[in-house]
């Protein structure tokens, strides 16, 4: 079938809207008409040409929510009509990762998936007889895109498109990562790197668990209202902090954070925020995804004193055992999506909304198909 996509034909182009074919659900595949998807920084990220495992000409978008519009053979999970998210860290239930329980990190589909291909290797994709690579597992930038069936949340059918995409995402890995990988008790002194779409959750997680302190560091000056909104308490511009930045954050938590988060992508921060962490116990969870070829580093002193270097990938949620109950506490009023969706636009504008993002002037833009 023909289906209208934003193509990223070539690193650091703007995307191109076309008319894509897409080929029908193979055995365990489903056909999805994507009704809304969010534009994350990751987007961002490959298109620029950073991602080691950035493909092109390729359909990017990962943070979107729809509808089961056919299924291939052997799919038993989703009929169509079915409301899902589509997850770009699938959850079979069956591998080693999922077994486990240690991790959200399932393999099923990981290789495939890292070279753009759906798992039996071929693309669904391809614009005018030429190839195109899927990205994420998702390509959410079509208005029709398939998916393995371990990759969807199938989710309630009241929960509106347009927010519940976010939770492809932003949402479920900002609170996911303090609720799941940090594991934030109330009480705490929480750091923030980065008031973004994915910073601006992890306050939210912050807050909803109970943290007394929660210090968010931006150097946009305009992130700063909505973070207090979200339970921010207090508002760190590193560049008009005289001095060193972590000695500061140090005296105002007196003593160093419970827990910190870097939510940019930035190696240096990344140190940054290990190093403002309380000795003997001091957790810092690494959010931000950094360039090809990029490094961390700090003293080990840092760990032999106590404190501890973490990651997270989608807040170490399981998609599709945690996405649906994550969308009821939105459709419960537990978490607030609509105040960080702050532009809405069609496909066609997609490029506006990488440009709100590079200017922080956006939160989340939302495509509506
Ligand atoms: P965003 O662009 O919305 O937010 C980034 C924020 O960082 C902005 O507010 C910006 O002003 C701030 N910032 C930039 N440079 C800074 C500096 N030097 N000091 C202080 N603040 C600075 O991006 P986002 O969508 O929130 O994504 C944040 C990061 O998280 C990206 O690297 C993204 O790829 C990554 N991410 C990771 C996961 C995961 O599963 N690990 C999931 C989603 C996004
Ligand atoms: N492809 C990159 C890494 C990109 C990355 O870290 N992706 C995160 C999700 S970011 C969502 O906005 C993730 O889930 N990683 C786990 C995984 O298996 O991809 C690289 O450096 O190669
Ligand atoms: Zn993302």
């Amino acid at each position: 079938m023909d289906v209208k996509a934003a193509v990223a034909l070539a690193p650091g182009q703007p995307l191109s809207i076309e008319k894509v074919q897409l080929e029908g659900p193979k055995t365990g595949e489903v056909l999805v008409e994507i009704k809304a998807t969010g534009v994350c920084h990751t987007d961002a990220y490959t298109l620029s040409g950073k991602d080691p495992e950035g493909l092109f000409p390729a359909i990017l978008g990962h943070e979107g929510a729809g509808m089961v519009v056919e299924v291939g053979a052997g799919v038993i999970s989703l009929k169509p009509g079915d409301h899902v998210i589509p997850l770009y860290i699938p959850e079979c239930r069956q591998c080693e990762y999922c077994l486990s329980l240690k991790t959200n990190l399932c393999q099923a589909v990981r290789a495939t998936q890292g070279r753009g291909l759906m798992p039996d290797g071929t693309s669904r994709f391809s614009l005018g007889g030429e190839k195109l690579y899927h990205y994420m597992g998702t390509s959410t930038f079509s208005n029709y895109t398939v998916l393995p069936e371990i990759s969807l949340a199938k989710i309630r059918e009241d929960a509106p498109f347009d927010k519940v995409c976010y939770i492809g995402c932003g949402v479920t890995t900002g609170i996911g990562a303090v609720i799941n990988t940090a594991k934030v008790e109330p009480g705490s002194k929480v750091i923030v790197f980065g008031l973004g779409g994915i910073g601006l959750n992890v306050i939210q997680g912050a807050k909803m668990v109970g943290a007394d302190m929660i210090i968010g560091v931006d150097i946009n000056p305009k992130k700063r209202s909505l973070a207090e909104k979200f339970g921010m308490t207090h508002f760190v511009n590193p560049q008009e902090v005289v001095g060193d930045l972590v000695p500061y954050l140090v005296d105002l938590t007196k003593g160093g954070a419970d827990y910190t988060f870097e939510c940019i992508g930035n190696v240096k921060l990344m140190r940054q925020a290990l190093e403002s962490c309380h000795k003997g116990w001091g957790v810092s969870t690494i959010i931000g995804v950094a360039g090809a070829g990029e490094e961390i580093s700090t003293r080990p002193f840092q760990l032999v004193t106590g404190r501890v270097w973490k990651g997270t990938a989608f807040g170490g949620a399981r998609g599709r055992t945690d996405v649906p109950k994550i969308v009821d506490w939105y459709m419960d009023g537990k978490i607030n999506i609509d105040d960080l969706i702050t532009h809405v636009m069609p496909l066609e504008k997609i490029n506006d909304a990488f440009e709100l993002m590079h200017q922080g002037e956006s939160i989340r833009s939302v495509i509506m198909f």
